[in-house]
């Protein structure tokens, strides 16, 4: 198949509530959505790109330049017969990862979308529903902290992550542990900390946490794998696991217990899968994480979220937790038992708002064959 219309759209949706982390604090979705057109059929894709580089090295402004400068151009000149073939076609350009990842998730749309596939099944999903939580930032203080809290889990959220930074980390996880002994824990401090901080790294344990999510450096692994035998609670890696290859040293070095996927952080959901069975072949769970998606690049989580090592719940909430408004007219909504159910219609089964979409968008370009 030759894709013969490749449109990006840099769009900009305020989040209901700001989100803040132990880097960075935004308060609009910098998305890239990608729209592709090829035999009839029309796909959807999404870098979910942040407005800085605060994250990882991309933002919009780069995943905008380098998908039109050459990874358009190359997405173009391939004749797919699959879409595993795209991250191979895009290898010459290194890294890019979240810009890449939109063109190659929009390409396994379209072919579940021609083929009548949907992407859970291509991609090997064996569940019809995935367990998820909500990711809650750093708040003004810790009463706001435990409503924030309070109100997902009244929502019906059953697994809460907090971001943790120094000052803001024991006496919060604390305060929310002591208010709901018996939720399902977790705490996410995006490379924050340093080896030096391993006993007070170490004061986690007490909570009965299930993980701790890249406590050290974004692009370490090698001191990840001195902290985590000073631990009990089990290290996720995030930042630092950014393709297979990262993937296999972290196992072998035992750098962490646990591994976070996001597809657009390792730069598509063919990567994703090997990482996904990497980790099973090992032994090791995995879990999907988020990057406060609109509904296109959510609906490619669920999907990845269905395959069987996905043993612990995804940062991937409804999308009402996101967006007042967002661009899809199916939204995701929060079953009784905080799954959120697979879709089942061919690609990634989002309809999109296209009206919505135009409103949102602040800059659009496109190339034709
Ligand atoms: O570190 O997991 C992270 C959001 C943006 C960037 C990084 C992270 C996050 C989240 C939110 O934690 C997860 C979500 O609900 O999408
Ligand atoms: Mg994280």
């Amino acid at each position: 198949m030759r894709i013969e219309r490749v449109e990006l759209r840099q769009v900009r949706l305020p989040y209901v509530a700001p989100f803040e982390t132990s880097g960075w604090r935004e308060e609009t979705c910098h998305a890239i959505i990608v729209r592709l057109e090829a035999d009839g059929v029309t796909a959807w894709g999404e870098s979910p790109v942040g407005e800085n580089p605060f994250y990882n090295e991309e933002n919009y402004q780069t995943a905008w330049i380098i998908q039109q400068a050459y990874l358009t151009p190359m997405l173009m000149a391939a004749d797919l017969s699959k879409p595993q073939e795209v991250t191979p076609a895009f290898a010459r350009v290194r890294a890019n990862r979240m810009a890449k990842s939109g063109l190659e998730f929009a390409t396994w749309d379209l072919f579940g979308r021609r083929d009548g596939r949907s992407l859970a099944a291509m991609l090997g999903g064996t569940r019809d529903r995935v367990a998820v939580g909500v990711s809650v930032g750093i708040q003004k203080d810790i009463d706001t902290l435990l409503r924030v809290v309070g109100d997902y889990i009244n929502a019906g959220y059953n697994r809460i992550k907090l971001k943790i930074r120094p000052g803001w980390d024991i006496e919060p996880t604390r305060a929310v542990r002591t208010a709901w002994p018996d939720i399902q824990l977790q705490v996410d401090a995006n490379s924050i900390y340093h080896l030096e901080d391993a006993e007070r790294l170490a004061q986690l344990d007490q909570f009965n946490l299930l993980l701790v999510e890249q406590p050290l450096g974004h692009d370490d692994i090698f001191d990840h794998a001195k902290l985590q035998p000073r631990l009990r609670t089990p290290i996720c890696l995030d930042e630092s696991i950014v393709s297979p290859e990262h993937a296999r040293w972290a196992i072998e070095m035992h750098a962490c217990g646990v591994i976070n996927i996001k597809p657009s952080r390792i730069g598509g959901l063919a990567d994703s899968v090997r990482v996904h069975d990497m980790a099973q072949a090992a032994g090791m769970p995995v879990w999907h994480g988020g990057m406060l998606e609109t509904g296109i690049g959510r609906a490619a989580n669920v999907a990845l979220a269905s395959l069987p090592n996905f043993k612990l719940p995804g940062d991937i909430s409804a999308n009402a937790r996101y967006y007042a408004r967002d661009i899809v007219r199916n939204p995701f909504t929060l079953n009784a038992d905080s799954t959120l159910t697979v879709p089942t219609k061919p690609g990634s089964g989002v309809i999109v708002d296209e009206d919505v979409l135009d409103d949102v968008t602040v800059a659009r370009w496109e190339k034709r064959a």
